[in-house]
């Protein structure tokens, strides 16, 4: 079990608002589901939730997201700030970015796959779902993040696709630890995305660690497959892809799945 003490006590944590309120579980279906349901009863800014295993951890677009027990970080994270829905999209952008530099002050050196996968030499480390509700009058989000801590293989469909932080550092971490710096490099990033000032701050230091941006990729919607290069973001975190015929298209994360065109890692 995760060890509270390690985490709230301020040793770690260094945050103003995230993580301040928390709740520990065993087990939980999804720690997102129980957040939203959280958010929906009135909890605070920051609000934490964190479980030791999900028996029904979500990914995006239906996916599922699995974790082992005591070796994994489940948790979800609500937000409230003071915009409006619509800069929902620019959050699990932002969150990416955020782990990326968590990872990073952990020794890791992983790249973010647009939207919000991180990986480690082609392999994920950790998943980001974000999702929004409405509560008295208000917008709120919750900021679901996995990541695969400790785990030293992986079984199933994510054998050969799946990385742990342990794997990538070559030894074992502290869940307290990371956990604590995953939220400590969240929260500043989190406030940039309220202004489009601090969004472009985000965007010039989210195109260095993206293994997307500049590359050819493979854009899956419902009508089929599209190839392009992705060429940027736009204000809202969207992926800018230019086709063949030199149409630049505008790439909604929640609409489809990218994929690397020289048949990389589906995300
Ligand atoms: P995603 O849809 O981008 O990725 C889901 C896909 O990733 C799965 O279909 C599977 O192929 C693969 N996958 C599943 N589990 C793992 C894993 N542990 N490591 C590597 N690959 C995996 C990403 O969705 C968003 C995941 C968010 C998960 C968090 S956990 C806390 C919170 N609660 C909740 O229910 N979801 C979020």
């Amino acid at each position: 079990m995760m060890r509270r003490e390690l985490f709230g006590n301020g040793a770690l944590l260094k945050t103003e608002a995230l993580g301040r309120n928390a709740v520990f579980l065993e087990t939980v279906d999804s720690t997102n589901a129980f957040a939203k349901r959280m958010a929906y009863e009135g909890c605070p800014h920051g609000q934490l939730v964190v479980s030791e295993h999900q028996t029904a951890g979500r990914g995006r677009r239906g996916r599922g997201w699995s974790d082992e027990k005591e070796q994994s970080i489940c948790m979800s994270i609500v937000l409230r700030p003071p915009v409006a829905a619509e800069l929902a999209p620019r959050y699990p952008i932002a969150a990416a970015l955020g782990l990326c530099d968590a990872f990073a002050s952990l020794g890791v050196a992983a790249k973010i796959k647009w939207p919000n996968d991180l990986l480690y030499e082609k392999k994920k480390l950790s998943g980001i779902l974000l999702e929004a509700g409405f509560c008295g009058g208000a917008c709120f989000f919750v900021a679901g993040v996995g990541i695969n801590v400790n785990q030293t293989s992986f079984h199933g469909e994510i054998k050969d696709t799946a990385t742990s932080l342990c794997l990538a550092a070559g030894k074992v971490l502290a869940r307290e630890a990371v956990l604590c710096a995953a939220l400590n490099a969240m929260e500043p990033v989190f406030l940039l995305c309220e202004t489009e000032e601090g969004f472009e701050s985000i965007l010039a230091r989210y195109a260095p660690v993206s293994c997307t941006l500049k590359k050819a990729v493979d854009v899956m919607d419902a009508n089929g497959v599209f190839r392009g290069v992705a060429e940027s973001l736009d204000g809202l975190g969207r992926l800018m892809v230019r086709t063949g015929d030199g149409a630049l298209v505008t790439v909604n994360a929640g609409d489809v799945s990218v994929r690397g065109a020289k048949e990389e890692q589906e995300g």
